[in-house]
């Protein structure tokens, strides 16, 4: 029995695909153990500069695997959140490569809360969003009650967490839940644009970049304006700095080093 996911390197862009496509993607505790893992392994490589999440076949992911949920020896839920699914979204936050999540199908219950924990989601014509905690009498988790209403507001958050109807791609796009909406077949290839624009850049004002959007939101002005002025003082000082002025200096494309 395989863990259910595929990971890739390319370059400096790593792929990992939820890969169990008979189940919709769905999670089951092996394919949660090897995600954590693999976010622990690619994030501390300083080689790979950004990741993309997807899924194989024409799901991203239906959520946790409700047939393995049904088995005697399931986890308590409370378990389940705090030992698996908790750490893959502090992972995913934590890590500093940002991660492109490529939404090419439905996107169920913790399928759509990974979704909304990576840094960029783009998704193909055909994608969807299905907030379906409510369907079986649970609250959205793995971080969806504070992902979703930071991407769309309080009232789309009601809307899919509390109606939860199924929003299409082109209303994900529109409510702003994803960035952009590409046809199906070029969804791959989109993302591996992103990825390895991402990748070109300098990792440690990128890595600097995700995390400040993320401390932004328990920040004031005040506290944010003192975050950028402390960290522009050090990247002001790095190496990569340094290449980027000579890269526009001498008209080239800058190459970063991470220093
Ligand atoms: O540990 C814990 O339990 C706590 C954590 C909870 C986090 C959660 O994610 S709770 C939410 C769990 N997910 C769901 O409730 C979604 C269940 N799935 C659906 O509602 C629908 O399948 C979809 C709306 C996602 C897609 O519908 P549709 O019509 O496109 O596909 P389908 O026919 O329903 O599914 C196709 C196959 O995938 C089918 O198998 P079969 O009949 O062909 O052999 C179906 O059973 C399977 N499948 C879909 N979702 C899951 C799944 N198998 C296991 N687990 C699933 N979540």
């Amino acid at each position: 029995m395989t863990d259910g996911l595929r990971v890739e390197v390319d370059g400096p862009v790593a792929t990992l695909t939820l890969d169990r496509p008979e189940a919709l993607n769905a999670l089951t505790v092996p394919l949660k153990t090897a995600l954590l893992a693999a976010l622990a392994e690619l994030g501390a490589d300083r080689a790979v500069r950004a990741l993309i999440l997807t899924g194989a076949g024409h799901a991203f992911c239906a959520g946790q695997d409700l047939a393995e949920r049904a088995t005697p020896d399931a986890a308590p839920l409370e378990v389940e959140l705090r030992e698996r699914y908790n750490p893959i979204v502090r992972a995913m936050r934590a890590i500093d490569q940002p991660i492109v999540a490529a939404i090419n199908g439905v996107a169920a219950g913790a399928g759509a809360s990974l979704a909304f924990a990576a840094d960029v989601r783009i998704a193909a014509t055909d994608a969807r969003f299905i907030l379906a905690f409510g369907r079986i009498g649970l609250v959205p988790d793995s971080g969806a009650t504070w992902t979703l209403p930071r991407l769309v507001g309080p009232a789309w958050a009601a809307e899919l967490a509390l109606v939860g109807d199924p929003v299409d791609a082109e209303t994900a796009a529109r409510i702003g839940l994803v960035s952009r909406v590409v046809p199906a077949e070029d969804l791959l290839a989109e993302a591996r644009r992103i990825a390895v624009t991402l990748a070109a850049g300098a990792p440690v004002a990128v890595a600097a970049t995700k995390h400040a959007l993320d401390a932004a939101w328990s920040r004031t002005l005040d506290e944010s304006l003192d975050a950028e002025a402390e960290l522009q003082g050090r990247l002001g000082q790095s190496a990569d700095h340094a290449e980027g002025l000579a890269a526009f200096r001498d008209k080239r494309a800058p190459s970063f080093e991470g220093r």
